[in-house]
This record gives C-alpha cells, sequence and structure tokens, in this order.
C-alpha cells in the first residue's frame, strides 16, 4: 500500500481546466500512483454522468496499472467495481463500511491528528489521509493547518503505517511532508489545474524520491 501511495492525484471534473480524462492519463505518464474520483462541490457531475466519467477514469487507471479509489460513495465505488473507497471523519463508521466493500478492496481514512489516526488504524483502515498540511482554496472545510508536524507526531505512535499527507501540497513543500514520514503527497490542484499535467507530476515525484531518501 505504502508504495501506491507516494503520488496520489485527488480529482473530479471540477477541479479540471482541460479534458478530465487526459488529465488523468498525463498525471499517470508523469508518475501518479494511485488516484481518488472525488466528483463533488460546485460543477460536480451527477447521476448517470458521474457514473459514466468514474467507469471512464476505471479504465485509464487500469490501463497503466495503478489503484482507482472513489471518495465516499460506497455505492458508486461497488457499481464501478473500485479498488476501493476513500472516507472522511463524517462519512459513518470504518467498521461499517469495511463489511460493505470486503476485505478485498482497500479503505481509506481521512484523520488531522493522532487520536483520529488510532481510531482509523484500529478499525480497520488501510491507510490514513492528514491534511491540511498547507493552506488550500480546493477544501472549503478543512481543518485548521498544523503542517508536517502531524506527521511526525503520527509516525512516533505508527511507524509504519501508510500515511499520505494532503492540503495545499505543491512542488514547493511535498519535501516536507515526506521528509517528515508520510509515504507520499496527495494532491488535487498541482497537477489537476496544472497547464502540463505530465509535468507537474514528474516534478511532484521528483521531491517526493528526494524526501524519501531523506527522511
Ligand atoms: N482534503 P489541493 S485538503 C480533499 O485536509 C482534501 O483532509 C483535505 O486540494 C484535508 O491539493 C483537501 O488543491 C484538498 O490543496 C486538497
Amino acid at each position: 500500500m505504502a508504495e501506491h501511495l507516494q503520488l496520489y492525484l485527488v480529482m473530479g471534473s471540477q477541479n479540471c481546466y482541460q479534458d478530465p480524462i487526459e488529465v488523468l492519463q498525463k498525471a499517470i505518464q508523469g508518475g501518479v500512483t494511485c488516484f481518488q474520483y472525488r466528483e463533488k462541490g460546485s460543477g460536480a457531475k451527477v447521476g448517470s454522468e458521474r457514473g459514466e466519467l468514474g467507469l471512464h477514469f476505471k479504465e485509464a487507471c487500469h490501463s497503466y496499472g495503478i489503484p482507482f479509489i472513489v471518495n465516499d460513495d460506497v455505492n458508486l465505488a461497488m457499481e464501478l467495481e473500485a479498488d476501493g473507497v476513500h472516507i472522511g471523519q463524517e462519512d459513518g463508521m470504518v467498521q461499517e463500511i469495511r463489511s460493505l466493500i470486503g476485505s478485498e478492496r482497500l479503505l481509506g481514512v481521512s484523520a488531522h491528528n493522532v487520536h483520529e489516526a488510532e481510531k482509523a488504524i484500529k478499525e480497520g483502515a488501510d491507510y490514513i489521509g492528514v491534511g491540511p498540511m498547507f493552506h488550500t482554496s480546493t477544501k472549503k472545510d478543512t481543518e485548521q493547518v498544523r503542517g508536517p508536524i502531524v506527521i511526525r507526531e503520527i509516525r512516533e505512535v505508527f511507524p509504519d503505517f501508510p500515511v499520505v499527507g494532503i492540503g495545499g501540497i505543491s512542488k514547493r513543500n511535498a519535501y516536507d511532508v515526506v521528509s517528515s514520514g508520510a509515504n507520499g503527497v496527495a494532491v488535487i490542484s498541482a497537477i489537476s489545474q496544472a497547464e502540463n499535467a505530465i509535468i507537474a507530476a514528474q516534478e511532484l515525484k521528483q521531491e517526493v524520491e528526494y524526501g524519501v531518501l531523506t527522511e
């Protein structure tokens, strides 16, 4: 799991200035190792269009051999035969979601501090997403920014559990997140709104690799 978290792209059509499928394909070519379909917020597709786009995303992920995870929506994840689901603190009980998706699918959980991390891990998460690392304008209802220090705090208690940082991460600060102990970085805008998603992913990947070396 930890390897998949190196460069994790989270995205829906509402995050893109260019064709979302092309953005995803380029991002994977540039080095993205995992993808989360997060069709959410203003301008997001609903109903059958949401499902159809998800299917295209899944095909793109699988043609390059990376996991396809669905944000929040267990029904959509099952319908699309996704590789996993990612849930927030408010999206339901970890154990309950686990019983719905089975042991084969991945379950990611957002955590904002050591306490939430501990709970998610004990309840059976496969990885945790910790944020916000930095200020972000992409998600409006984030918790207070405490930065990569939270990753260090979680690492002290769970030295080996798969952890990815999220929130305001760019090529300028990805190194700080990984050198603090995260297995990788999760981004929305740094790739989805880049002029060239291939280059954006390559540059981020380089910072992650550098961070892993000096951790
Ligand atoms: N979750 P960007 S921050 C989806 O803190 C999400 O849990 C967050 O977008 C959290 O990479 C965030 O554009 C948005 O800052 C990340």
